[in-house]
C-alpha cells in the first residue's frame, strides 16, 4: 500500500516555523543535486559512471568517476541557490567561493560517501552540513576562506545525508528532530516518509571495521571484546556485527533500528587524528544522531563541540544508541 501522506520536502520546509527562506533554498538545491546523483547512480555502467577518474583528491584518495560527477553537481546546485558565501567539499583542496557570492550560508559536503562501494553496487550517499557565514569573513585567499569554515558542529544550521540504496532517502535535521524523505524518482521529488526519528537507547548491533582491531587503543579493544563475548560475557547478551563501509548506510541503519558505529583513532591514523572527516562526515552525522535521541562522541568529548583547526581535519567517531556510547566514554575516562 502506498504511503498515506504526500508531504514533499518543499512543503515540509515551508511549514517549519523560523526556517529562513535562504536556508530553505540551500536545502532545496542540495536535494536537486542529489536527485541528479541518484539518477546517475541508478544508471550505473549505462551512464559510464563506474571506475576510477584517474586522479587523487586532497585526502590522497583515488577519485572515482562518480566522486567527481557528484562533486560537480553539488557545486553547481549550491551556486544556483544564490544563498551561499562559499562551499567546501571533501574532494576539493580549498573552499569554492562563487563569483559575487554574498550569501549567508556555508555549505559543506562529502559528495559521494562510500566510494569503494560504487563499483560493487552497494549503498552509497551524499553527506551535507550548513553553517552560518560569518559577517566579517575574509574571502581574499584560500587560507582565509578555509578559516571561515572552522566552526564547531554545534553551530550547524542544517545537516543531513542522502542514501542511494534500494530506495533513495534524504534524512534531514534543522535542529527540530530528524525526518526522512523518500525520492519518487518519476516525479524527481522527495516525500516525507518518517517523522521525529528516535534511536532506540539499547541495541544488539555494532558497526566497526574489525580488520583494524590490532591497531585500536585499549578502551575500544576492551569495549569490542565485551560485545564479542556475547552471552558468555559481562553483558549476557549476543551482539551482531554490521559494517557496510559507507557511513551513510551504517548510520541509516542505526537511525532505523539502533546500534553503535565506531571509527576510532588507531595506531595508523593517530597522526592524522582519525579516519573520518570532522566537517563533512562526523559533524552532520553527530547532529542527526543527537537530534534522534542518540549520542555522538570522540570517546573523550562531545563530537559537536570539537573546534576544527583545519578544513579537512579528521576525528575519532563513536555514535549511536546512548547506552553504548556512554559505555565507550566511560571506558575512555577510565584509561587516561
Ligand atoms: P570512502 O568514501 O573513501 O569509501 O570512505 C568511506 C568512509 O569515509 C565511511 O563512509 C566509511 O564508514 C569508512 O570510510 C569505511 O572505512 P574502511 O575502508 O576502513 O572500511
Amino acid at each position: 500500500m502506498a504511503h498515506p501522506e504526500r508531504i514533499s520536502l518543499a512543503q515540509h520546509l515551508a511549514a517549519q516555523a523560523d526556517l529562513p527562506d535562504g536556508l530553505i533554498r540551500v536545502l532545496e538545491s542540495v536535494a536537486e543535486a542529489c536527485v541528479d546523483i541518484a539518477a546517475l547512480t541508478a544508471q550505473g555502467a549505462l551512464a559510464g559512471i563506474l571506475g576510477e577518474a584517474g586522479h587523487e583528491n586532497v585526502q590522497g584518495e583515488a577519485q572515482k568517476k562518480l566522486d567527481v560527477l557528484a562533486n560537480d553537481l553539488m557545486l553547481a546546485a549550491g551556486e544556483r541557490s544564490g544563498q551561499l558565501a562559499a562551499m567546501a567539499s571533501e574532494e576539493l583542496d580549498w573552499p569554492c567561493v562563487p563569483p559575487e557570492a554574498q550569501g549567508d550560508y556555508l555549505l559543506l559536503f562529502d559528495p559521494l560517501d562510500g566510494s569503494s562501494n560504487i563499483d560493487v553496487n552497494v549503498s552509497i550517499g551524499t553527506i551535507f552540513s550548513v553553517l552560518p557565514a560569518l559577517r566579517d569573513a575574509d574571502w581574499s585567499s584560500n587560507e582565509a576562506a578555509a578559516r571561515a569554515f572552522l566552526q564547531a558542529g554545534v553551530r550547524q544550521l542544517a545537516a543531513g545525508y542522502v542514501i542511494y540504496g534500494p530506495a533513495t532517502l534524504l534524512t534531514l535535521t534543522t535542529g527540530k528532530g530528524v525526518d526522512v524523505f523518500t525520492l519518487d524518482a518519476e516525479e524527481g521529488v522527495f516525500f516525507r516518509t518518517r517523522e521525529a526519528v528516535q534511536i532506540p537507547p539499547e541495541t544488539g548491533e555494532f558497526a566497526i571495521n574489525m580488520s583494524n582491531q590490532r591497531h585500536w587503543e585499549a578502551p575500544v579493544r576492551h569495549y569490542i571484546d565485551d560485545l564479542l563475548a556475547g552471552k558468555t560475557g559481562i553483558r549476557g547478551k549476543d551482539f551482531n556485527l554490521r559494517w557496510v563501509a559507507s557511513m551513510v548506510a551504517d548510520v541509516h541503519r542505526i537511525l532505523t533500528r539502533g546500534g553503535v558505529f565506531l571509527y576510532p583513532v588507531d595506531a595508523r591514523n593517530r597522526d592524522r587524528g582519525g579516519r573520518l572527516r570532522l566537517m563533512y562526515e562526523a559533524n552532520p552525522m553527530a547532529w542527526l544522531v543527537e537530534q534522534a535521541g542518540g549520542t555522538a562522541s570522540t570517546g573523550r568529548g562531545r563530537l559537536l563541540e570539537v573546534v576544527p583547526e583545519t578544513l579537512h581535519q579528521r576525528v575519532p567517531v563513536m555514535l549511536g544508541s546512548r547506552q553504548e556510547v556512554e559505555t565507550l566514554v566511560r571506558l575512555h575516562a577510565e584509561t587516561v
